[in-house]
């Protein structure tokens, strides 16, 4: 027999919901999209691009800090846990994991099923008795734990299993330091809902010099551009907007006040965009905020943990000290 896994689409934002998420943005001075907006099929493909630069150092000094460090990941964490996956996408950095993890169960969360469902199928014929859901929740708003996960958890026998964190690739740096903490906040409450032992493994982008963060969000062959252009192409579907990608350019500064690189989108003419029921005149030169990624030191991403209620128990890092990953006990 085939085992399949379970999926679970909680609170799929309505197409109205989005219109006004994404309008009211736009209407605001500075306007600004969310980056979870980047990652259509042509995005998610941009950024997997994104990930085999030469100047993008985050995404292949993290899989190099989990392969030196696998032995000491694997005396930490409790085994037999379930492993929960945020932003699981194609599923490949936690099913690498799994011989070190020893998972009992695997969720993959992200925030439409359709994101991981192909991958989750698949993945389940390589690992036929391992119960696996795929869940859709959008954690970016919030990440109570839905009531029929739990459902799925009992039906499986996982209810007392310490539940075992899994947010790989920096992606806490795209919120701010506020958004970081309500977020690990809620983390840490789903947690407790699961037996002892359980906590956080995370990546996380480090402090460094300028030069190579800037390098890393505006790279020479221009695939981070088309990344951030292809959101105007996203949102027209989205919003039915009229946004010429070829009229704006990509931004990338560094905020060293803030410890951020955020990337813009600028108007290279004055112009209108018009969507149905709207529009907004943007001056040249003015921008369109589409990402914050925060690079954090090792100090203070471990002060943010314990105030979310972790006890940073470990810290793994490259030779240059580039990228960091933690384990921290709920
Ligand atoms: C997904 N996230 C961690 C990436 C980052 O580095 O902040 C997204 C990205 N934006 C530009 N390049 C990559």
């Amino acid at each position: 027999s085939h085992p399949q896994p379970t999926f679970l689409q909680r609170h799929h934002a309505d197409d109205a919901a989005v219109r006004h998420e994404i309008v009211d943005g736009l209407r605001q001075s500075p306007a600004h999209i969310a980056p979870k907006f980047f990652y259509d099929e042509l995005g998610s493909r941009l950024f997997s691009a994104i990930t085999a630069l030469p100047e993008y150092y985050p995404t292949r000094t993290e899989a190099a800090i989990f392969t030196s460090a696998a032995a000491d990941i694997a005396m930490q964490v409790p085994p037999q846990a379930v492993l929960i996956d945020l932003g699981a996408g194609c599923c490949t950095k936690a099913a690498r994991l799994f011989p070190v993890l020893r998972p009992a169960g695997y969720v993959a969360v992200d925030i439409s099923v359709a994101f991981v469902r192909e991958a989750l199928s698949s993945l389940q014929q390589r690992h036929p008795s391992l119960p696996m859901l795929g869940l859709g929740l959008d954690f970016s708003t919030s990440l109570a734990w839905p009531d029929e996960a739990t459902a799925w958890l009992q039906a499986q026998g996982l209810t007392d299993r310490p539940r075992l964190i899994f947010y790989p690739g920096s992606s806490i740096g795209n919120f701010t330091p506020e958004e970081a903490l309500r977020l690990l906040r809620q983390a840490h409450a789903v947690c407790q809902l699961g037996g002892p032992g359980g906590g956080l493994l995370i990546g996380v982008d480090r402090l460094k010099p300028v030069d190579l963060l800037l390098a890393a969000y505006d790279d020479a062959l221009g695939v981070t551009a088309a990344f951030n252009r292809n959101l105007l192409r996203h949102v027209n579907r989205l919003i039915g907007s009229d946004f010429a990608p070829r009229q704006w350019r990509h931004v990338a500064v560094f905020d060293e006040q803030a410890s951020r690189i955020e990337m813009h989108l600028e108007s290279t003419a004055a112009q209108s965009v018009r969507w149905p029921g709207g529009e907004r005149h943007f001056a040249n030169g003015e921008r369109i905020h589409t990402e914050n990624a925060y690079k954090w030191t090792p100090a203070g991403f471990a002060k943010l943990l314990q105030s979310a209620g972790f006890d940073p128990r470990a810290h793994w890092s490259d030779a240059q000290q580039w990228f960091s990953v933690f384990w921290a006990r709920a």
